[in-house]
């Protein structure tokens, strides 16, 4: 019969103290605690629209200003955040495991940046960066943390509904420096419709493959094909915990679950 639903964090540290190659698969519950709304949650609106309408390349193309605003807010807020508790475990945990000849990968799909300042060194963004760019003219991708990103994003950006569109002409968006090109640039991030990034995948897949423990964190686990990675290791028998504030889903596989936010469980699931 399938594995009783667990949540005894004795046991699962001692399936922890065992384990060589830990892969920890992330999700914006990871980051909520650093203040980073969510995507699914009510919070997860800007202005009227949801994350979904406006994370598409026909919303890019349709109306490039709307997107870059929202995307000027997500970077102002990420560049302002602190690693949470969560991220700081998952960091000193990689640390301490890579001395005694152990592994850790954290699989994120969070494009905040928040594993790699909290100190996580292998890090696989599959959703891509918000610190990055895509000419759509050239193809280039450069690392950009400037703040603002362009000065017509200065002050904008503002999630209230209330707030009305600031209708930036495309030539005053973030454009690329690359010798003379002066393409409009891009936030290399993964929208809906978008195949993910293959050289990432590769890397993810070959990591599913050789893990012996696997933790999910904080995701919803709706988007494809990122829905798909810890249920592929599951299958394989390996066992999953997943720690998230929302209860057990009935139909769950996975082994163990820690009910409560991901800052307070895993600090000590990770100790
Ligand atoms: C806490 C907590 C705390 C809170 N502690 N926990 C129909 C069927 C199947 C697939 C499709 C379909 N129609 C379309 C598709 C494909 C589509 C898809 O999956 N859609 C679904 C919505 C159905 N996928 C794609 O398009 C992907 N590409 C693809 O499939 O290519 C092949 C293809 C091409 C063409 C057509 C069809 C297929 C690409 C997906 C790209 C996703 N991109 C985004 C935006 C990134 C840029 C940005 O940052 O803006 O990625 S969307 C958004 O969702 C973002 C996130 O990474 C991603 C996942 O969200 P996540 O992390 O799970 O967040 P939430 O908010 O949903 O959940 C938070 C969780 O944390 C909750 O569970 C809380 O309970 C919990 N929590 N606080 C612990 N303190
Ligand atoms: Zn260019």
């Amino acid at each position: 019969g399938a594995a009783r639903p667990n949540s005894d964090m004795a046991e699962f540290r001692e399936v922890f103290s065992k384990a060589k190659h830990i892969a920890i698969i992330t999700g914006a519950g990871v980051s909520a605690e650093s203040g980073l709304p969510t995507f699914r949650a009510a919070s997860g609106h800007w202005r009227r629209w949801k994350t979904q309408d406006l994370a598409t390349a026909q919303e890019f193309s349709r109306n490039p200003s709307r997107v870059w605003e929202f995307y000027h807010y997500w970077r102002e807020l990420a560049l302002k955040a602190t690693p949470s508790e969560a991220h700081r475990a998952i960091a000193e945990c990689e640390a301490r495991l890579s001395k005694q000849g152990r592994s850790m990968v954290v699989i994120t799909q969070n494009t905040d940046e928040l594993h790699r300042r909290a100190g996580s060194k292998h890090v696989l963004e599959v959703h891509g960066n918000l610190f990055k760019t895509r000419c759509l003219s050239c193809g280039d991708v450069d690392d950009n943390h400037h703040s603002p990103i362009c000065a017509a994003l200065q002050g904008k950006g503002d999630p209230d509904p209330k707030c009305s569109d600031a209708d930036i002409p495309v030539r005053d968006l973030p454009r690329c420096d690359e010798g003379g090109c002066d393409g409009l640039l891009r936030p290399d991030v993964i929208w809906f419709g978008e195949t993910l990034d293959s050289h990432v995948l590769t890397k993810v897949e070959k990591e599913l493959d050789a893990c012996d423990l696997c933790l999910l964190v904080g995701t919803a686990s709706v988007v494809f094909p990122a829905a798909l990675f810890a249920p592929q290791v599951a299958s394989r028998g390996v066992p999953v915990a997943e720690f998230n504030i929302r209860p057990r889903a009935s139909t769950s596989r996975y082994k163990y679950h820690f009910q409560g936010p991901c800052a307070s469980t895993l600090p000590i699931a990770l100790a």
